[in-house]
């Protein structure tokens, strides 16, 4: 075999050149740690500051133990542990959808546990966790994944754990496995579980009458769970918004070569428009819309279509442009007022004639819903495309969520502005092409930011576990003064919503607000944008050299950073 084939073949398995150097990757530490090479357990301690929710008093007659425990209160750094702790055995899943940094967490965790302390990792999510599906994590295991992207060491699963029997059969796992803790790598559905299961293992689960601890750390590209002045963003989206806007700035790129194209792009995050708010803050297109933006001024579908039709309209008729790019955040049918009304009624018709609707053919299924449906909504329904409608009625996630990213609003958009150009300006050139970036984002290799951010995350993890902590999720702030480890009481950031026809407990999903700094900073700017090409191109995402360190600008805008770099242990 010839030297190249060689080399070739040692390649396979996640040993690529980048793979390879990207392991060799140095992460800084907050300095609570202490030296890199070696991290020190901390001791955690309450200042004073106490969360609240405005359903804090049910909560706390749901969640007695824990709330007790924590009075809600959030634990900072007050120094190095007292001792070391040695012998606890701890369990480890990813839940949701992935996103860069994952693996990392579960290093930093390794290596704050050390030699002294067992992890396992749970294959395939909260459902493996059912199933007990544990195996040991190594020092050689930590070694080959770290700074790589994806879930797939471990695997992931949206089961969520809500009857009396699967508590029983985590009881049971708990039991088995001998376990002291669960760390549930998460989403806000995921970290909501983490907080039921922190109260239903609290005590009475070991023989000596000890429960088990859970502790979250907060994950998901969406970048929809953010506590104020605690955690300024979860794992992940750094990573995936650099993707995209990476593949943004190219198609923009072409648009200004080939120009002929209207590209209409949606982005992945689910609810939430803080994807699409950093993408645009980065690419500068023509057109965004923030889905936020749309519910708070109330705009129907009908004046979304006009204002893109506008933009077409004036950028030929002023600038002679026939190409542009149009950001759509992926939830945003259900920020439209009247989808929202639509929606809203399907959940619950879908919800209470579940089994009558699972009995139909697929073809007999709008006709009875439209049959239920208000008159208002039965009329938007009707004049809805088939390949919406079918959308709208597929099956919801297990969280009771409408699956957003199966909905082509992009197309939606692009075919109704057509339509309308054809009456209002049937001289404009409008050429389309369509384009959905979801899942290209989720799994690539972290991002510098993502990376010693997550491994940050896993060693606070650590140290909360190794203090007895339960019924909190990991954080660490000041990204850009240094970095402080820090823990937040799950069940201070609990409300009440209504799900599936139900009332559940939830930590509610932090939207874009409209007069934060990020996003006053784009209505400040996109006029200019809209008007003529002002775009830029990020380019892919750098972990060596002067681009390695830059944060997300949302996050550098809203925490009213000097620059756009991040500065953990510094
Ligand atoms: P999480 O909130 O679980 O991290 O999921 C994020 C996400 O990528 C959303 O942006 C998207 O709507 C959804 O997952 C897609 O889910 P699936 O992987 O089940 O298709």
């Amino acid at each position: 075999m010839s030297t190249l084939a060689a080399q070739l073949e040692q390649m396979e398995s996640h040993r690529s050149v980048f793979e390879n150097a990207v392991r060799d990757l140095p992460l800084p530490v907050c300095k609570a740690f202490g030296p890199a090479a070696a991290p020190q357990a901390l001791r955690f301690a309450s200042q004073g500051e106490v969360l609240s929710t405005r359903d804090s008093a049910t909560v706390a007659a749901r969640f007695p133990q824990t709330v007790a425990a924590s009075g809600n209160a959030v634990l900072r750094v007050a120094g190095p542990a007292a001792a070391r702790v040695s012998g606890k055995r701890v369990a480890a899943l990813f839940s949701g959808g992935p996103a860069a940094g994952g693996h990392n967490v579960l290093c930093g965790l390794k290596k704050m546990l050390g030699a002294d302390n067992t992890l396992f990792g749970v294959k395939g999510g909260p459902k493996g966790l059912l199933q007990g599906k544990l195996f040991e994590i190594t020092d050689a295991d930590a070694a080959t994944i770290l700074n790589t992207g994806g879930f797939d060491f471990l695997g992931t699963d949206r089961t969520k754990i809500k009857t009396a029997e699967q508590f029983e059969q985590v009881k049971q796992t708990c039991i088995a496995h001998n376990l002291d803790a669960i760390v549930i790598i998460g989403g806000d559905d995921s970290n909501t579980n983490a907080a039921l299961l922190a109260e239903f293992l609290y005590t009475g689960i070991k023989a000596d009458g000890s429960g088990v601890q859970v502790i979250g750390a907060p994950k998901t590209i969406d970048g929809d769970l953010q506590v104020p002045g605690l955690l300024p963003i979860s794992f992940g989206f750094d990573t995936a918004t650099r993707i995209y806007a990476e593949l943004a700035g190219n198609i923009l790129q072409d648009t200004r070569s080939s120009l002929k194209y209207w590209h209409f792009i949606k982005l992945m995050g689910r609810s939430a428009s803080h994807v699409t708010l950093e993408v645009a803050l980065q690419v500068k297109p023509a057109v965004t819309l923030i889905s936020e933006e749309i519910a708070e001024k109330k705009l129907s579908l009908g004046a979304i279509v006009e204002q893109i039709a506008s933009a077409v309209v004036d950028r030929f008729k002023n600038k002679g442009l026939k190409h542009g790019v149009v950001l759509v955040p992926e939830g945003l049918i259900e920020f439209i007022p009247e989808m929202n009304a639509l929606i809203a009624e399907l959940n619950d018709l879908l919800a209470h004639h579940a089994d009558a609707f699972a009995a139909l053919a697929a073809d007999a299924r709008p006709a009875f819903v439209a049959a239920r449906l208000s008159a208002a909504s039965a009329a938007l329904f009707a004049s809805l495309p088939d390949y919406i409608v079918s959308m709208l009625l597929a099956e919801r996630d297990s969280h009771g969520n409408l699956q957003v990213s199966l909905i082509p609003t992009e197309q939606l958009l692009s075919d109704m502005v057509g339509a309308r150009l054809a009456t209002l300006a049937a001289d404009v050139p409008f050429a389309t092409q369509h384009h959905f970036f979801g899942y290209e984002g989720r799994c690539g290799a972290p991002t510098l930011f993502d990376a010693a951010y997550t491994y940050n995350l896993g060693l606070t993890v650590g140290a909360l576990i190794l203090e007895g902590r339960t019924g909190y999720m990991a954080s660490v702030s000041g990204l850009t003064s240094g970095g402080e480890p820090l823990a937040i009481p799950l069940t201070g950031l609990i409300n009440v919503e209504r799900r599936h026809g139900k009332d559940e407990y939830v930590i509610e999903k932090a939207l874009v607000r409209l007069d934060a700094p990020a996003m006053q900073f784009f209505t400040g700017r996109r006029a200019a944008w809209a008007a003529d090409d002002c775009f830029a191109s990020p380019g892919p995402r750098q972990l060596w050299g002067p681009a390695a360190r830059q944060i997300p600008m949302t996050v550098a805008l809203n925490e009213g950073a000097e620059a756009l770099l991040f500065k953990i242990g510094e």
